[in-house]
C-alpha cells in the first residue's frame, strides 16, 4: 500500500520550499554582439567564425548574435515580466582587458556596460549571478597557446580581481568557470569548439589542470581581499550526463561511477578535496605508462597546491540535460591516446527516449534527480545550484515540448528536494531567450523568449513557455 500511495504522490502537487530561487541563463558571446565595439578585442570565438565560417551551421558567428550590448535594457525588462528571482549572464574577457595579459589596461567602458547592466538588474529586483568566463578566451591568450599554458592562471586572475573590484559591490553571487570540461574536452580535445584544437587525452588534462588553479586562485583572491567587505559566494559550474548502469552488475555499475567521476568529479573532486578522482589517477597514470610517457599525461598537483585547490566552493552548481545507458567493456586498444580510452566505458542512448533539436539531448527527466543524488551523496550534502537546464527546437512560438521538458525535470527537482533532501536552492533555465547555440549557430532554439535574427532591430516574443514558466514561479508548484 505505500508503494501504491508513493506512486500516486504526484510532485505537481507539491510546492517549492519559499528558498528556494528560480532564474533564467545566457552567455556573453552568445547574445552580445557589438564584438568590435568600444575597444573590445577578439576572442576565440571571433577569430574562429570569422577564419573558418564553416566551423557553425549556416557560416554564422555572434558578431550581432541579440544585440544585447545595445539591447540590455530590453532584457531586463523581459526578465522582470517572467518574474525569475536572478539572472544568471557571463562577462566578456576581451570587453573588459582587452590585451589578454595581466596588468595591462582595463576598458573602462566594457566596465561600464556590465556595471550598467547590472544596475538595471538591482533596480528591477532581480539578483545577477555572474558567470566570470563562459568559454570566449581573449585571442591574446589563446596566441600564446590558450588554457595549456600555465601562464593562463596569473592572466585569468588579474581578469577576476578587476571584476570583484569593479563590479563586487553590485554583484554577491560569482560562478569562476562555465562546464570547464567543455572548453578543455571541446576546445583542446575533440577540437567541436573553439579553438578548435584536437589532442585528446594531453591538451585537455593540461588544460583542466591550468583552469582548476585558476579557478583556486579566483576563489582565495575573492576570500582574502573582498569577502569581508563585499559579503559574496563563488563557485564554478560543472556539467554532467546521468550515466544509467545498463544492468545491475558490479562491472556496469563500476562503469557508470567511473563515468561520472570522469565528468563531474573531474572538477568537482579538486576543488572538494583536494585532487583528482583516484580512478581518474590510477588509470591515466597506469596507461600512460604502458604507452612509454616519461610522465603520466595526468598532471600532478605539489603538496602546497592541493591543499591550496581543497575547499574552494561556497556551493556546487550543476548544468543537467541529458541522460546516457553506460556499461563496462574490454579495455581499449592501450596505442590509443585519447580521454575516452582512458575513461573507456560503452554508451548510448534509448531510442524511446524523445529527441530534440540537439543530438546530444534526450528527453530524460529522472536523469536529474538521480543526478543530484549523485552529487549530494558524493560530495556531502553541498548546497546545489542548477545552473543550466533546458530544452531545444527547430523555433516557433508555441513550444508545448518545452513546456513539457520543464514540467517533468522540475517535477524530478522537487522530488529531490522534498523526497531524497538534497539541498538545491537555485533552478536556472537556459536559456532567456533563442541564441548564437555555438557550432550550431541559429539553428537550434533553447529561448523562453524568440529573437528574430532577420530583422535588425532584433524583436523578442515570448514563446508558451516564458508564460509557463511564470505560472511555475508565482504559483511555486507545477501547474498545468
Ligand atoms: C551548455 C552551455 C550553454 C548552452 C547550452 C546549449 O553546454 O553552457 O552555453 O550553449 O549548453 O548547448 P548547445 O549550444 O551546444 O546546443
Amino acid at each position: 500500500l505505500v508503494a501504491v500511495v508513493k506512486e500516486a504522490t504526484s510532485a505537481t502537487n507539491l510546492t517549492f520550499p519559499d528558498y528556494f530561487k528560480f532564474g533564467a541563463a545566457t552567455a556573453s558571446y552568445q547574445v552580445e554582439g557589438a564584438w568590435d565595439e568600444d575597444d573590445k578585442s577578439e576572442n576565440i570565438w571571433d577569430h574562429i567564425t570569422h577564419a573558418t565560417p564553416t566551423y557553425v551551421d549556416e557560416n554564422d558567428n555572434g558578431d550581432i548574435a541579440c544585440d544585447s550590448y545595445h539591447k540590455y535594457k530590453e532584457d531586463v525588462a523581459m526578465l522582470k515580466e517572467l518574474g525569475v528571482d536572478y539572472y544568471r549572464y557571463s562577462i566578456s574577457w576581451s570587453r573588459i582587458v582587452p590585451h589578454g595579459l595581466a596588468g595591462t589596461p582595463i576598458n573602462p567602458v566594457g566596465i561600464e556596460y556590465y556595471r550598467n547592466l547590472t544596475q538595471e538588474l538591482l533596480d528591477n529586483g532581480i539578483e545577477p549571478l555572474v558567470t566570470i568566463f563562459h568559454w570566449d578566451t581573449p585571442e591574446i591568450l589563446q596566441d600564446i597557446g590558450g588554457w595549456p599554458n600555465p601562464e593562463l592562471e596569473e592572466h585569468y586572475a588579474y581578469y577576476a580581481r578587476t571584476l570583484f573590484e569593479e563590479l563586487g559591490d553590485l554583484v554577491k553571487l560569482w560562478l569562476t568557470f562555465n562546464e570547464p570540461k567543455q572548453t578543455c574536452m571541446q576546445g583542446y580535445g575533440d577540437g567541436e569548439k573553439a579553438p578548435g584544437i584536437k589532442a585528446s587525452g594531453v591538451a585537455d588534462y593540461k588544460c583542466t589542470h591550468v583552469l582548476l588553479k585558476a579557478h583556486a586562485k579566483a576563489y582565495h583572491i575573492y576570500d582574502e581581499e573582498f569577502r569581508a567587505t563585499q559579503n559574496g559566494r563563488v563557485g564554478m559550474v560543472i556539467d554532467t550526463e546521468w550515466f544509467e548502469p545498463a544492468s545491475g552488475s558490479d562491472q556496469d555499475l563500476e562503469a557508470s561511477e567511473r563515468a561520472l567521476q570522469f565528468t563531474y568529479g573531474w572538477y568537482a573532486n579538486p576543488i572538494v578535496n583536494g585532487n583528482y578522482p583516484q580512478v581518474m589517477i590510477d588509470r591515466i597514470d597506469a596507461r600512460s605508462e604502458e604507452q612509454g610517457y616519461p610522465e603520466s599525461r595526468l598532471p600532478k598537483f605539489t603538496d602546497e597546491e592541493l591543499e591550496y585547490i581543497q575547499g574552494t566552493y561556497d556551493f556546487l552548481a550543476v548544468n543537467q540535460y541529458s541522460t546516457s545507458y553506460v556499461e563496462w567493456q574490454e579495455e581499449a586498444d592501450i596505442n590509443v591516446i585519447s580521454y575516452g580510452s582512458d575513461l573507456n566505458v560503452h554508451t548510448w542512448t534509448d531510442d524511446s527516449w524523445e529527441s530534440s533539436a540537439s543530438d546530444w539531448l534526450k528527453v530524460v527527466p529522472w536523469g536529474i534527480r538521480k543526478v543530484l543524488n549523485w552529487v549530494s551523496k558524493t560530495y556531502k550534502n553541498p548546497e546545489i545550484f542548477i545552473t543550466e537546464n533546458g530544452y531545444s527546437d527547430a523555433g516557433g512560438l508555441e513550444d508545448d515540448r518545452r513546456i513539457n521538458y520543464y514540467t517533468e525535470y522540475l517535477s524530478n527537482i522537487l522530488e529531490a528536494v522534498l523526497e531524497d533532501g538534497v539541498n538545491v536552492t537555485r533552478y536556472t533555465a537556459w536559456s532567456l531567450m533563442d541564441n548564437f547555440e555555438w557550432t550550431d549557430g541559429y539553428t537550434v532554439k533553447f529561448g523562453l523568449y524568440s529573437v528574430d535574427f532577420d530583422d535588425p532591430e532584433r524583436p523578442r516574443t515570448p514563446k508558451q513557455s516564458a508564460a509557463y514558466y511564470t505560472k511555475v514561479i508565482t504559483t511555486r508548484c507545477l501547474v498545468d
